[in-house]
């Protein structure tokens, strides 16, 4: 095992180990977790920081003062451990009244007390210097097509978006919002289903550079998805501002099982991407290494807080695995082979332009696409099976 320490930066929501375990099907396996008993926990175990919703550290519709103790009783124990808040959320999902959404609820009311929510976790967020600020719109969408308009939906939403970005921007707080995309559960359909549907509603905004995206990997994975595909965009497009991680196998209900003990193919290649950058270079992450898991029903206290070492526990050793596996010759002669690093090679030569291509002869009319490769592959199986030796620790 490997010890986890801050340099790390490994972060959890207070949703995910304080989870009672209460299931569709079933009550709590589990008794609530306390706040301070929590951050005390997650600072012994070697994280860095903890996320939460309002309605996660105080109940929806708390007095002010019920309020301000949590908030009080949260601020002493980061004090007493040093332990940071890097992000917080608003839940607009738990409250029957966010049955229809919260930015995009046909109900105009709800909206408007969706905005003032928001806005008054904004001024928390800064108080205790988070410094993003998570959107998931797991109730933003519909189960009938006929009982929504998308495109009206979908101006709400970004109506939402500027008003708070005017807000933050007014007040001078230094937070960036971070838009977490899913495809279902709990609506049917859920509007900005995936990172890509969300950087594209991104550039819709009046302020595009303070939003990004929060992709967790079981969400991009129940849409079939590669989530380090849309790591990987999101940090080509400057947009990875947080994420999170967990795991989940298949195309399925939201597992939010620990990370790695899903796809774990997948999970080493993100490592890799989220610790080095691409093969050839390009942005890597240094943000927070955000779990949102959640500790399967099976499991007790003790059980809980394994499977939170379990998370960082799998981080650390896919890292160590992907630098073994970047320090290998033998990796680095068939990522040579496989011309991984060719395609950092521009298409065009520099200054050359269509008129020039269009003079090579060599790129087309000499261009023998019959005989080009003359029977060689390019050997991507035997690289894949070099990291899979390297991730079973078979090297
Ligand atoms: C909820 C959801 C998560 C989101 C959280 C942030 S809450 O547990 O399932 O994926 O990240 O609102
Ligand atoms: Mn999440
Ligand atoms: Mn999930
Ligand atoms: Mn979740």
């Amino acid at each position: 095992t490997i010890t986890p320490t801050r340099a790390d930066r490994f972060s959890f929501g207070l949703w995910t180990f304080g989870w009672n375990a209460q299931d569709q099907f079933g009550g709590p396996t589990r008794p609530h977790v306390d706040t301070v008993e929590g951050v005390h926990k997650l600072a012994e175990l070697g994280a860095y920081g903890m996320t939460f919703h309002d309605d996660d550290l105080f109940a929806f519709g708390s007095t002010d003062a019920a309020r301000q103790h949590e908030i009080d009783r949260l601020k002493q124990a980061l004090s007493d451990t040093g332990l940071i808040i890097p992000m917080i959320t608003t839940n607009l999902f738990s409250h029957p009244v966010f049955k229809d959404g919260g930015f995009t609820s046909n109900d105009r009311g709800v909206r408007r007390f969706a905005l003032r929510k928001v806005m008054r976790n904004l001024d928390l967020a800064a108080e205790l210097g988070a410094k993003t600020f998570v959107m998931w719109g797991g109730r933003e969408g519909s189960e009938y097509d006929a009982a929504k308009d998308i495109q009206a939906a979908l101006e709400r939403y970004r109506e939402a978006v500027n008003m708070l970005g005017d807000y933050v921007t007014d007040k001078g707080y230094d937070i960036r919002f971070a838009i977490e995309p899913k495809p279902n559960e709990p609506r049917g359909d859920i509007l900005l289903p995936t990172v890509g549907h969300a950087l594209a509603f991104i550039s819709t905004l009046e302020r595009p550079e303070l939003v990004g995206v929060n992709p967790e990997t079981g969400h991009e994975q129940m849409a079939g998805l590669n989530y380090t595909h849309g790591i990987a965009q999101a940090l080509y497009q400057g947009k990875l501002f947080h994420l999170d991680l967990n795991g989940q196998r298949g195309v399925k209900f939201d597992q939010d099982l620990v990370f790695g003990h899903g796809d774990v193919q997948n999970a080493f290649s993100l490592v890799d991407l989220l610790e080095h950058g691409g093969p050839n270079g390009g942005p890597s992450y240094n943000g927070p290494r955000h779990f949102d898991y959640k500790p399967s029903r099976t499991e007790d206290p003790s059980g809980v807080w394994e499977s939170v070492s379990a998370n960082m526990q799998m981080y650390l050793l896919l890292k160590e695995r992907t630098v073994a596996f970047r320090a290998d010759p033998e990796v680095q002669e068939a990522l040579a082979a496989a011309k991984v690093a060719e395609l950092s090679v521009p298409t065009l030569a520099a200054g050359e332009g269509y008129d020039a291509l269009l003079a090579d002869r060599a790129s087309y009319e000499d261009f023998d696409a019959d005989a080009y490769f003359g029977g060689k592959g390019f050997g991507f199986v035997r690289l894949q099976q070099l990291a899979m030796e390297h991730l079973l620790g078979a090297r």
